[in-house]
């Protein structure tokens, strides 16, 4: 396992739409054993591939439950909406706030590329969103109500 950079805004690779994973391969599953490692070392609740530089339909995410694989992600209901302050380890040190859907279910692969089939709400759906719109190259600043704000070293603790 290996630590990956984390791409920052600016960086073309964050903007662009990912292609689809065909196959599980010993590169990949190496990818999504350091995507979560690097996750987890920046204190992130989810990462996408592009974040890492790789334009692949692959994303991790913990919420402190159980850890997610999604590969090939869709969301294939929602309900609801929650307002709430949002962040990306490739926006560091800057937060808003973005309207998401409360509720939403999505339909994926699993790290062993079988079918599977996802709900959450709260903070899980919020992830959930976030993380496909870095697989559709977008990034929340451009969803933000309001200012982009600076996050304070408080906030950081948190
Ligand atoms: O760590 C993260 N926290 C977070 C908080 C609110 C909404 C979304 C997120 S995802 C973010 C990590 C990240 O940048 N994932 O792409
Ligand atoms: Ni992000």
């Amino acid at each position: 396992m290996a630590l990956r950079t984390i791409r920052e805004i600016g960086d073309d690779v964050l903007n662009k739409v990912c292609k689809e994973v065909t196959e599980m391969t010993p590169r990949i599953a190496t990818l999504i054993d350091d995507m979560f490692e690097t996750m987890y070392e920046a204190d992130g609740v989810g990462l996408a591939a592009p974040q890492v530089g790789i334009l692949k339909r692959i994303a991790v995410i913990d919420v402190g439950e159980d850890p997610i694989v999604l590969i090939n992600p869709r969301i294939v209901a929602t309900d609801g909406e929650q307002t709430g302050q949002e962040g990306c380890l490739s926006v560091p040190g800057k937060c808003g706030d973005v309207t998401r859907p409360n509720y939403v279910k999505v339909v994926s692969l699993d790290r062993d590329m079988k079918p599977i089939e996802i709900e959450g709400t709260e903070l899980l759906a919020r992830a959930m969103c976030h993380e496909i719109d870095h697989l559709d190259g977008k990034l929340f600043v451009d969803k933000v109500i309001g200012e982009l704000r600076v996050v304070t070293e408080e906030e950081e603790e948190e």
